[in-house]
């Protein structure tokens, strides 16, 4: 599967420059593309020029909101965020149209942190121009929800991520969600490195989207999970999921292939990569609310065999009974075996409902503030009405 990919504010670009990564990488070592074209979209100019892998251009490293922010970014204020976006979409959708191979992209996979300002506010506003322009290519949009300590201390996080969750689902095809503190759970080191949370939110994509692209028969599975059953699967609210497992590199002499024995440690070992990508989703959620799922495994083609495909296609029927399940094998890795599980069409979402509940409580105390604030400057105003002005 062929992505552009865009990245909106700081977080959305810097996830979309892991995507580019991912690219070059899929082009060196397995001479396949992945990402047609990568964009990195923000109202702040530092952030963009952090990048490392996006290209440098102004074409790809696209400044919105120029005028309005000074490029220093809008503050959180995610309204701000939407209206630039509305004012300068044309620019954001012109340089999009300049992908090479434009033609051969099967999809659009925006990107922002949801708790911040220009990313949380403008994803849906492009998300919407990209669905106007483009009816026959699917819009994603992949979301992260802020950490814990953020929402605690700051009000308007829990706000910006409603309203943004609520805009999004009402244009994307579908809403991957990331949970930041997610990372943070399962390696407390993690807490000061989003460079490396950034890596790992990537790496289940870069199996998902090669398998369809190979083009040599000695890496193209007995299933191939291409592009077509990935746009099957991914609808509404979505999670991913993904896990490894080592496996001996070297087999011994006269080890035979076909021994009974064998074959029930490679499905163990599929189990076990199952097992951690479930435990793992990239949000907590029932997998039973789950209305279309896929699981894609890659190993080396000698560890595969249909007795493992057939064993994690009843794991997730079992904890997913209602899911419409694809699947797929990738005859690629070397020494590792990896199961990466897409859960999508869930039905409920506890996190997002209780962003919604939150906010809807929220906004009598926000739109209290925002009197009191007009009261106030209404004050000063009104003491300055005998002062002569200069202008
Ligand atoms: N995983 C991850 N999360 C990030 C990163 N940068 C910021 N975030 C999260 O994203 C949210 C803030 O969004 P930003 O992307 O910084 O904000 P922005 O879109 O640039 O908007 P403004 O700076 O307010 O104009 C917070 O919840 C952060 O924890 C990152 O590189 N990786
Ligand atoms: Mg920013």
């Amino acid at each position: 599967m062929k992505l552009v990919v865009i990245g909106l504010g700081q977080c959305g670009g810097r996830i979309a420059d892991e995507f580019a990564k991912l690219n070059r990488r899929a082009a060196s070592q397995r001479k396949i593309e992945i990402v047609t074209g990568s964009f990195a979209v923000n109202t702040d100019a530092a952030d963009l020029s952090g990048l490392t892998t996006i290209r440098r251009d102004y074409q790809h490293r696209i400044l919105i909101g120029g005028r309005k922010t000074g490029g220093h970014g809008v503050g959180k204020i995610n309204e701000l965020g939407a209206e630039i976006a509305k004012d300068d979409a044309d620019k954001v959708i012109d340089a999009i149209r300049t992908t090479r191979r434009f033609y051969e992209t099967d999809a659009f996979l925006l990107i922002a942190g949801a708790g911040g300002g220009t990313g949380s506010g403008s994803l849906p506003v492009i998300a919407q121009h990209l669905k106007e322009r483009y009816m026959d290519k699917p819009v994603y949009a992949c979301i992260v929800l802020p950490f814990e300590h953020e929402e605690e201390t700051e009000e308007r996080t829990i706000y910006n991520a409603a309203t943004c969750l609520k805009s999004t689902y009402s244009v994307a095809d579908a809403v991957v969600l990331i949970d930041n503190q997610r990372y943070i759970r399962k390696d407390s080191s993690l807490r000061n490195n989003l460079d490396k949370i950034n890596a790992l939110i990537a790496e289940p994509f870069y199996g998902l989207l090669c398998a369809g692209e190979e083009k040599k028969p000695k890496y193209i599975g007995a299933k191939v999970l291409d592009a077509g059953d990935i746009m099957q699967t991914v609808v509404g609210w979505t999670v991913i999921g993904y896990g490894t497992s080592q496996l001996p590199l070297l087999r011994l002499p006269g080890e035979r292939t076909r021994d009974f024995r064998k074959k029930g440690t490679e499905t163990q070992k599929g189990v076990q990569a199952m097992d951690e990508a479930m435990s793992e989703l990239s949000l907590t959620c029932n997998p039973a609310d789950s209305r279309r799922a896929l699981y894609l495994i890659s190993a080396p083609s000698r560890e595969m065999n249909v007795d493992l495909v057939k064993e994690l296609g009843d794991y997730l029927r079992g904890v997913a009974p209602q899911a419409i399940i694809r699947n797929g094998d990738y005859p690629r890795q070397r020494g590792l075996l990896d199961v990466t599980v897409i859960l999508s069409e869930l039905s409920d979402v506890e996190k997002i409902r209780y962003y919604y509940t939150k906010s809807t409580s929220l906004i009598p105390a926000v739109q209290k503030r925002q009197e009191e604030t007009a009261t106030r400057l209404k004050a000063i105003e009104d003491a300055s009405k005998d002062i002569p002005s200069l202008i």
